[in-house]
């Protein structure tokens, strides 16, 4: 009998983030086996019955359901695992909290802060564990960037620049709505880019460089019209194409942010650089296993960039993988989660980032889209610190 406590998982969605939340959770023991919790895959919920039972199958599912509902209200699960699209977050989550489950969500948190307000309520109301998959901070290389900018290597904070470029919505036959295209549909996903992709930046952003006081930005949205898979109609886009927005963060510093799913060539360019009074660094999803530094203070005579190759056993999460030298990837990303979510359970600490912080990148997010509506600045009204700090029993 195995001495581990178990966690049983109920997971809803298939999609790509279906795919990548199974595997975390399938490889967390192996690799962190220090954990006293155990993942346990009970239960995956989709309205396909062919389709879920397939995956089930796959992945290692012991069941399948297919109404979330009853996935909420079964007795042996204690996690609801949400990967749907962005229009059913809300519900779920609300239900799931309700039901006293833990609940993970995928980014983002709502389309909108109105739509994500109850949901923060539900979960501290209920007391119960919550965490957002904002899985890029869990990359060695960008953990590290954290560790720096907390030991004050950096010194004062001058810039924050980052990018998330994408190419493959460029073609306008491309229907809106459907199977990964629901991106593209305003109704389910809230937003485009902003949304979906400067969400990431922003969460890493805040989390490396402190609050987003307030933003001014300017989207654009290339295709105008897309066949929509639901109703077979051309159909108006909702959704920014793109958005550029440069912003000042609490620490004074400024910041410039753009993403586009309309950069030839570019299939994630997950990009940020960062300039401080000492030191500057920068990192590129690309090549996630290193972050480049430079430091003014170091012997002029050898001072330049310097390439970190972030596979030391010292380095964050690194003594969990392989020997020095040896390279992770994306998929590793949400087997950290995973893994600090357990230890969370464990230690009775959150899980970063919360409901409540990722509510916060919401406010950023919808800062930046009525700054672009009503070409105008506006302040976020985020408080970074106190996100941060509330919640902190779950
Ligand atoms: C969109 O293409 C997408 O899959 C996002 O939805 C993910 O959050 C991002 O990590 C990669 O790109």
């Amino acid at each position: 009998m195995s001495a581990k406590k178990t966690l049983r998982i109920g997971l809803i969605g298939y999609g790509f983030m279906g795919r990548t939340h199974s595997n975390a959770y399938k490889r967390v023991g192996d690799f962190f086996p220090e954990l006293k919790y155990r993942p346990v895959l009970k239960a995956v919920c989709a309205r396909n019955q062919e389709r879920v039972q397939a995956f089930a199958e796959q992945w290692g599912y012991e069941s399948v359901e297919t109404d979330w509902r009853a996935l909420i209200a079964r007795e042996d699960i204690d996690a609801i695992d949400i990967c749907t699209p962005n229009n059913m977050h809300a519900e779920i989550a609300i239900a799931a909290a309700a039901a006293g489950k833990m609940v993970l969500c995928e980014k983002p948190l709502a389309r909108t802060v109105a739509e994500a307000q109850p949901m923060v309520d539900a979960v501290e109301k209920a007391g119960v564990r919550n965490t957002v998959w904002y899985n890029y901070r869990r990359i060695p290389a960008v953990t590290l960037a954290k560790k720096l900018i907390d030991a004050g290597k950096l010194g004062k904070i001058f810039h924050y620049r980052a990018n998330f470029l994408q190419d493959w919505t460029i073609s306008p036959e491309l229907p809106q709505g459907g199977e990964g295209l629901w991106r593209l549909d305003n109704d389910a996903a809230g937003s485009g880019v902003t949304g979906d992709l400067l969400a990431h930046c922003i969460d890493t952003a805040m989390w490396l460089n402190g609050g987003i006081k307030d933003v001014s930005a300017v989207t654009e949205t290339f295709v105008k019209e897309r066949l929509h898979s639901g109703t077979g109609e051309l159909t108006k886009v909702g959704i920014d194409d793109a958005c550029i927005f440069h912003c000042h963060f609490e620490n004074g510093s400024l910041g410039v942010f753009e993403s586009t799913r309309y950069a030839r060539g570019h299939k994630a360019l997950n990009t940020f650089e960062i300039n401080g009074e000492h030191a500057s660094i920068r990192w590129d999803l690309h090549d996630l296993n290193r972050l480049e530094y430079f430091d003014h203070r170091d012997d002029p005579m050898i001072r330049g960039w310097r390439t970190i190759h972030v596979t030391d056993g010292d380095h964050p999460y690194m003594d969990k993988w392989w020997v020095p030298g040896l390279s992770i990837g994306y998929e590793h990303t949400f087997v950290h989660q995973v893994a600090d979510f357990l230890k969370s359970i464990e230690e009775q600490t959150i899980c970063s980032p919360t409901f409540r912080e990722a509510q916060e990148t919401q406010k950023v997010c919808e800062a930046v889209l009525e700054s672009a509506a009503t070409r105008s600045w506006k302040d976020t009204g985020v408080n970074w610190d106190a996100s941060r700090l509330i919640n902190a029993e779950h």
